[in-house]
């Protein structure tokens, strides 16, 4: 039975972790709310996020169903994927190490969301522009470089002969580290011109990854969305020119 995938239908967003770990294993998913059939499309989205009675509802996409279960929550749904995919190591230590490297993915998304919507996504970018401005000046002289300066440090401490984070297969932070640096590069080329020399590894795992086979399938397929700006990575000029 396919896997259902839950998450908005424009955007790469935080249904594309999701994503990149059912295309490199290969797994059958169904992107509900891109889908034009009945039971599919947004409505169905909205409507088990919505579900009065649910005694379990998600509050956010992306959420995932495989039969009877329901998980939301990035990398909660990557802590479950991996040991249904064989995603990355089977030792519970080294399972709990991957979880905790995926939570900090998660901060650091909130972090480069935050760039362009300081104040709150209730307000368009266009609407807290100064604040944006401020923000990035931030994230990009401070967090950014704590953040690739802290995986860069796990990477050289731990990588694998093939380049993966876990020492074993290929995880699901492999593949979180490859999108973000895929959408850092996107959102802020200025900002990221140099990181090949500052972070080597990060790069090279991102190369390496992009290389796989079902991921470079993918991400020649319509199912790889573009990154726009409406999703998390968006290039606004301005916000990397503070970088310059
Ligand atoms: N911590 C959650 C965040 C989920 C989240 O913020 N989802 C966004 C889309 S990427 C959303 O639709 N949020 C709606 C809301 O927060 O009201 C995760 O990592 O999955």
């Amino acid at each position: 039975m396919s896997y259902l995938l839950y998450y908005w239908p424009t955007i790469q967003g935080r249904g594309e972790f999701v994503r990149l770990a059912l295309e490199d294993a290969g797994a059958e998913y169904v992107d509900v709310a891109r889908k034009n059939a009945d039971g599919m499309g947004i409505d169905a989205l909205l409507e088990v996020m919505h579900s009065a009675d649910s005694t379990r509802p998600p509050f956010a996409p992306p959420f995932l169903r495989d039969g009877d279960v329901l998980v939301a929550q990035t990398a909660n749904i990557l802590f479950y994927l991996a040991k249904q995919l064989a995603l990355g190591p089977e030792d519970e230590a080294q399972r709990l190490w991957v979880h905790q490297l995926d939570l900090t993915i998660a901060d650091f998304v909130v972090e480069i969301h935050d760039t362009h919507h300081p104040i709150g996504g209730g307000y368009y970018y266009e609407e807290q522009m100064p604040e944006a401005d401020r923000r990035s000046r931030v994230f990009l002289k401070e967090r950014l470089p704590k953040f690739l300066g802290y995986f860069e440090r796990v990477l050289r401490n731990n990588r694998s002969s093939d380049g993966a984070l876990s020492n074993q297969r290929i995880c699901t932070a492999d593949l979180g580290l490859f999108q973000v640096i895929a959408g850092l590069r996107y959102a802020f080329p200025v900002a990221m011109a140099e990181a090949d020399k500052r972070y080597p590894r990060l790069i090279a795992l991102h190369d390496a990854v992009a290389l796989r086979p079902n991921i470079a399938a993918y991400l020649r397929s319509e199912r790889r969305i573009p990154f726009n700006e409406n999703g998390i990575f968006r290039h606004y000029p301005a916000l990397d020119a503070i970088a310059r």
